[in-house]
């Protein structure tokens, strides 16, 4: 085969995406009850998401006063994750505390 026949056929591969586009993040918003114990809201909050004291505490009295309060932002799999283990511990001890998740824009 002489070097005219091996012409390359195929486009060079180019990179649509920036490399440094990072993933969506997720937000974990907590939602006021009129049930739940604010001290085991805090206990929770420490708990999964790593919240200290006043942390905590500060968020659960936002959520109290205003109805929602973001906790944090994580990737979609893990904010996912802790909003259900969250729920779950409410449930467990017959509370209707609440937590879902939001893309953030
Ligand atoms: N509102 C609840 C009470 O008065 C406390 C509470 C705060 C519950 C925040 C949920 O997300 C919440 N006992």
């Amino acid at each position: 085969m002489s070097p005219a026949t091996v012409t390359p056929t195929t486009k060079p591969k180019t990179r649509t995406k920036p490399q440094t586009q990072r993933p969506p993040l997720w937000k974990v918003i907590l939602l006021n009850d009129d049930f739940t114990p604010r001290e085991f809201v805090v206990q929770v909050l420490k708990a999964v998401f790593r919240l200290n004291e006043s942390q905590s505490y500060r968020v659960m009295m936002t959520a109290h006063q205003k109805g929602a309060c973001v906790i944090a932002v994580y990737t979609r799999d893990v904010a996912e994750t802790k909003a259900k283990e969250a729920t779950e511990l409410g449930k467990m001890n017959g509370f209707p505390l609440y937590f879902t998740t939001e893309k953030e824009e």
